[in-house]
């Protein structure tokens, strides 16, 4: 082994792999400090690490004095590294506690820190965000993370079981898919460019090939509005399909998001102090038609008419809960690719997926006939020739293929039961901020 300043020191256990039934073994930990508290003879202390946390107890005469008071020095937040025995405990959480042998400290924090590492809640989101880094060790934080985490792995675990191939698509590109307000633009060597706002034409285009594709990976989205929703970089789970249509795609997003609900469902179980409000999945996820809800608002007094987006406010005023999809909107502000229904040419084959107020998804059946889609995309007063490069690919076999866009920092809010966008990003990027 090569010397280094680590040295030889590596953990044996998380603090979740020791059990009461280890009495007695010696075992090497390693995290951060919690909380020190001392009282003259015996210091009490707790470390967390990314599993949970333990419980330290130095008592005089059951280790080293001088052991004992660099302990009850150290100021929370520290990282540590700690050698020791383990004494089954009734009283401490886990059932045990950890006596300590050996202690190394790696980084000692002599400041103040912003907040304890041990609050539940910080009020001010931004001092938060400033110190995002510390700000994730804290427990209600991780728990956010480790279950998107699971739930991300239960998405491509539904992937991989139906046969999706994980495609990967540019995200530098040269012409707008979802409207041109929301684009950000970029410098590519000397020509303009923009970050792309899905993979739409994209993902279409591989199903030419692979059939159903997935993707998860960032949009952007040059969102003005500060609201509690939005974000201007935002992960979405893309799944395109070929030879199927909005229906079957409804169906799908019924799966995954039964998959998602029992991904949280059994963090939750492990991990009781994750206080999430976990959402119930009907069986079947209640389909209503855009044109019947907007009669349902104007009986409820909303001023909706048909056309109108439909805003949360108006739906606040109907009661719909839980998850729902809305579909067969209006075609006219659907982007280009979206089907009209065969039924009635003001009617686009598109869903949105609702939890509350709150849009997790959008899908629909897309245009497939090249000439259509040119037809479309002059209608919205946009210059077919620059989608050149799609169209001609659409003039070669493309089967006919539906899909849908799942923006997972909405699907975790739902999951979570959280209400800040931001509380379930890493590093949120809004108006405001573009660090860290
Ligand atoms: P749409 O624009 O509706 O559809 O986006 C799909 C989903 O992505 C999420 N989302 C966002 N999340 C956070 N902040 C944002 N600024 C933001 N914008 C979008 C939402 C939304 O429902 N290409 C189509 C999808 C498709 O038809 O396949 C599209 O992008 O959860």
């Amino acid at each position: 082994m090569i010397g280094t300043e680590l040295g030889q020191m590596r953990r044996t256990h998380y603090s979740d792999q020791i059990t009461q039934s280890m009495d007695g073994s010696q075992v090497t930990v390693m995290g951060w400090i919690l909380t020190v508290r001392g009282h003259g003879n015996i210091c009490f202390a707790t470390i967390s690490d990314k599993n949970g946390e333990i419980s330290l107890v130095a008592k005089k005469g059951g280790c080293p004095d001088e052991l004992r008071e660099k302990i009850s020095s150290l100021k929370p937040h520290s990282s540590v590294g700690i050698v020791g025995m383990v004494k089954s405990s009734e009283k401490a959480p886990g059932g045990y506690e950890l006596v300590p042998q050996e202690l190394r400290v790696f980084s000692e924090v002599q400041k103040t820190p912003p907040f304890e590492p041990t609050a539940k809640t910080v009020k001010n989101i931004d001092t938060r965000l400033e110190s995002r880094p510390i700000d994730l060790r804290r427990a209600p934080m991780r728990h956010i993370f480790n279950a998107r985490s699971q739930v991300l792995q239960a998405v491509r675990n539904y992937f991989a079981r139906e046969q999706f191939v994980e495609i990967n698509t540019p995200k530098m590109i040269a012409t707008a898919t979802e409207g041109g307000a929301a684009l950000f633009s970029i410098f590519y060597y000397n020509k303009g460019a923009f970050l792309a706002q899905s993979p739409q034409l994209y993902k279409e285009q591989l199903t030419m090939s692979f059939e159903k594709v997935c993707e998860i990976a960032p949009i952007f989205r040059a969102e003005a509005s500060r609201t509690n929703r939005h974000l201007s970089e935002a992960i979405s789970i893309d799944l395109e399909e070929a030879f199927v249509d909005y229906n079957d795609i409804m169906d799908r997003i019924g799966q995954i998001i039964t998959a998602s609900v029992g991904a949280v469902s059994a963090y939750v179980k492990k991990h009781p102090d994750a206080e999430f409000a976990v959402p119930d999945v009907p069986e079947e996820i209640p389909r209503y038609k855009y044109e019947d809800l907007v009669a349902r608002m104007q009986k409820a007094g909303a001023k909706t008419e048909w056309g109108d987006d439909l805003y949360p406010s108006s739906l606040k005023k109907i009661g719909l809960e839980g998850f729902y999809f809305i579909t067969d909107w209006p075609l006219a502000p659907k982007p280009f690719y979206v089907k009209e229904s065969a039924s009635d040419p003001k009617i686009s084959e598109s869903f949105d997926l609702m939890f509350g107020d709150l849009e997790i998804s959008s899908g629909s059946t897309r245009v497939e006939k090249s000439q259509k889609l040119s037809q479309r995309l002059a209608d919205k007063g946009l210059d077919p020739d620059k989608f050149g490069y799609h169209l001609g690919a659409f003039e070669y076999g493309v089967p006919p293929h539906a899909g849908c866009g799942i923006g997972l920092e909405r699907l975790l809010m739902a999951l979570t039961g959280t209400e800040n966008i931001r509380d379930v990003t890493f590093y949120p990027r809004d108006v405001d901020r573009l660090a860290p």
